[in-house]
């Protein structure tokens, strides 16, 4: 079947059975990349029936649809061109793991972080509405991003309005982890009904075509209609927000799917249709972990088992250190916004679950929540990816540094991802968070470091950012680990004709680079920066006017990082005739591919700075 299938017109002429068929196909294919290139692949499974049903129901040459995080369009890329190009998914130059509008027309908002699709609808069938057009204009959201506050905003804001638009509610129980909260408890009520086939849609039409006629007649049967529909939906939440909720709907049954998204088209208030899915539908092993196939590396299909060995990284040394911790000092929390895996968690949830706390996709509320415990004395540590931390920057100023509240913020997946891309990459967080007063800001040059710098942010009673990249340690070992002092920086070598500065990550690639250009006869001081703020300027500015020789490396971005301190150190300070250079992301977003790719795109790799080093070894020179 899926040999034929291009683009959505092909499915049109398919009969139900043959629409299954090309599902089980979809699945395989979709396992079979994933396998090889690694990517978002339980979501994914779950909604194959739903995608081939939407494209069925409506024509997205004119509809439009936005589906939340994005990393369920797998399906929706095969059904619009993109079959064959899907091999080349999250590589370089190749397709993206989430909605690109620059990718196909069928890709109508860009999306990457949780809890943005209803938001967007709606301005997209606002938009409609004010230009006169008739089309039909959907999202898709799942039950974990539903738990986001900009979800809920959104939802608030349809419902009043009434525009015509409609809502599909993805609910597979599950966000990466089971999902949690009291949505997700208003959920399992819905779920346990009766689901919604197409005898009971029927029944709906009949419901809302009884006639209410003349004054007296009106409460009578708006009464009727209620104690109808309460048989039907057991609670009235959606409904008493303004929206005629459909279902639920078993997610995997096309014909049924079908007829509810038909239905759909003809209310003319928003909808939301709750449609039951299975994450990891059709691969068992997928199905019994859809928390570990929730985004996965390369695999073997027949055992699950990763292709790569799973070295130790960053956020298991960050878990495991936490642990110890809270063990010696019982005031230490950990809150987690869905993503205590990923975020090296997991122990801390099984030895401190009554001061484990998940509070679903919602980084807003975890800062304002944490903010609210240090100001009574517990010790909160918030580990959130850096990309995502973009979503909290309110919370960290007005809830937390504005009261210099004891709060640890430990910013995971700092600086670039990967095959994540632009929306994921986290090279934002230090020009963001270095505007901020009273923040503490760190980065470790290793595990060990990280250990000690989160020792020293238990013990500091301020605000704290600690920022450690994805994965594991380099290869390049320190055997120097001083003690971490308030705003001290570390020198790891001292040299007299170029400082290196560099932080977190970079100061072992600093440290390479030192060795190469000991062998051109170039004597390279090398400092690990530590702290971007408060900044140790004294042992910078000793340096500087040592070398008047600067580099500065940094896995972030060029504006307002390590590169933009340094050089209003030399401006403030007055150190005159200084060269420096600062090696730093560009003012741009940047692309899916692996990091190594990335970072020789960027010229950050170790070869890329020495080789523009040395060519400007002339200029270099005339300066020493
Ligand atoms: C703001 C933000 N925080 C965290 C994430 C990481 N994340 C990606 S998908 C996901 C779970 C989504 O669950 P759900 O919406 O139910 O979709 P499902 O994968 O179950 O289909 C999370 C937490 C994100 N993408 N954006």
């Amino acid at each position: 079947m899926l040999e034929n299938i291009n683009f959505p017109n092909d499915l049109k002429k398919l009969s139900i059975l043959e629409k299954q068929k090309l599902a089980d196909e979809i699945r395989k294919y979709i396992l079979e990349i994933v396998s090889e290139n690694g990517g978002h692949l339980a979501s994914n499974l779950g909604v194959v029936e739903l995608t081939i049903a939407l494209h069925s129901v409506f024509d997205f040459k004119t509809d439009k649809i936005v589906w939340d995080v994005g990393h369920q369009t797998y399906v929706h890329k095969i059904l619009t061109g993109r079959k064959e190009k899907l091999k080349t998914l999250r590589k370089l130059n190749g397709i993206a793991g989430f909605p690109k509008t620059n990718e196909s027309e069928y890709d109508f908002f860009n999306t990457g972080h949780s809890s943005t699709s209803i938001s967007a609808a709606l301005g997209m069938a606002r938009a409609r509405d004010l230009k006169n057009g008739n089309y039909s204009v959907l999202a898709v959201i799942g039950d974990g991003a539903l738990t986001g506050g900009m979800a809920l905003e959104a939802l608030n804001d349809v419902g009043y309005s009434k525009t015509k638009m409609t809502i599909i509610l993805n609910d597979n129980e599950m966000s990466i982890s089971p999902n949690i909260g009291g949505l997700n408890m208003l959920l399992s009520k819905l779920r346990a009904k009766k689901m919604y086939t197409r005898s009971n849609i029927i029944m709906k039409k009949r419901i809302s075509k009884i006639p209410v006629v003349g004054k007296p007649t009106v409460k009578f049967v708006q009464a009727v209609k209620r104690s109808i529909k309460q048989l039907i939906i057991p609670k009235m939440f959606f409904e008493d927000i303004g929206f005629t909720y459909l279902g639920p709907v078993d997610g995997h049954n096309i014909e049924e799917l079908q007829s509810i998204l038909t239905l759909s088209k003809q209310i003319d208030n928003p909808v939301l249709i709750h449609v039951l899915t299975k994450k990891g539908k059709g691969y068992e092993i997928a199905e019994k972990n859809p928390d570990k196939f929730h985004a996965t590396g390369p695999f073997d299909i027949e055992t699950g088992k990763g292709k790569k060995e799973k070295g130790k990284d960053y956020s298991k040394v960050f878990g495991d250190k936490l642990v110890e911790l809270a063990k010696k000092n019982e005031k230490i929390v950990a809150i987690t916004a869905s993503m205590k895996d990923g975020t090296g968690l997991t122990k801390f949830s099984k030895e401190f679950s009554e001061r484990f706390f998940d509070i679903g996709i919602a980084e807003q509320h975890a800062l304002g929540l944490a903010a609210g415990m240090a100001i009574d004395g517990i010790i909160p540590v918030v580990p959130i990816y850096s990309s995502f931390y973009q979503r909290a920057y309110d919370q960290v100023i007005h809830d937390i540094a504005l009261q210099n509240l004891h709060v640890i913020m430990c910013v995971d997946r700092a600086g670039i991802v990967g095959a994540d891309g632009e929306t994921h990459q986290g090279i934002l967080d230090m020009a963001f968070f270095r505007l901020v007063p009273n923040l503490v800001i760190l980065a470790p040059k290793d595990f060990q470091e990280l250990e000690d710098m989160l020792e020293f942010a238990v013990n500091l009673k301020k605000p704290v950012v600690i920022r450690y990249p994805r994965g594991g340690e380099d290869k390049e070992k320190f055997e120097k680990h001083e003690k971490i002092e308030e705003g001290k920086a570390e020198i790891l070598k001292e040299g007299k004709d170029i400082s290196i500065f560099a932080i977190g990550k970079t100061v072992a690639r600093g440290m390479k680079i030192a060795k190469k250009l000991k062998e051109k006869d170039i004597d390279a001081e090398i400092i690990n920066i530590r702290f971007l703020k408060p900044l140790d300027k004294e042992t910078i500015k000793k340096s500087i006017e040592k070398t008047k020789n600067v580099i500065t490396i940094e896995d972030g971005t060029i504006i307002n990082g390590l590169g933009t301190t340094i050089k209003e150190l030399i401006v403030d300070e007055n150190i005159e005739d200084v060269k420096i250079k600062a090696y730093a992301y560009p003012d741009k977003f940047i692309q899916h591919g692996s990091v190594d790719e990335l970072e020789k795109i960027y010229h950050l790799d170790e070869e890329s700075i020495i080789k523009d080093l040395l060519e400007n070894e002339e200029e270099r020179e005339t300066l020493k």
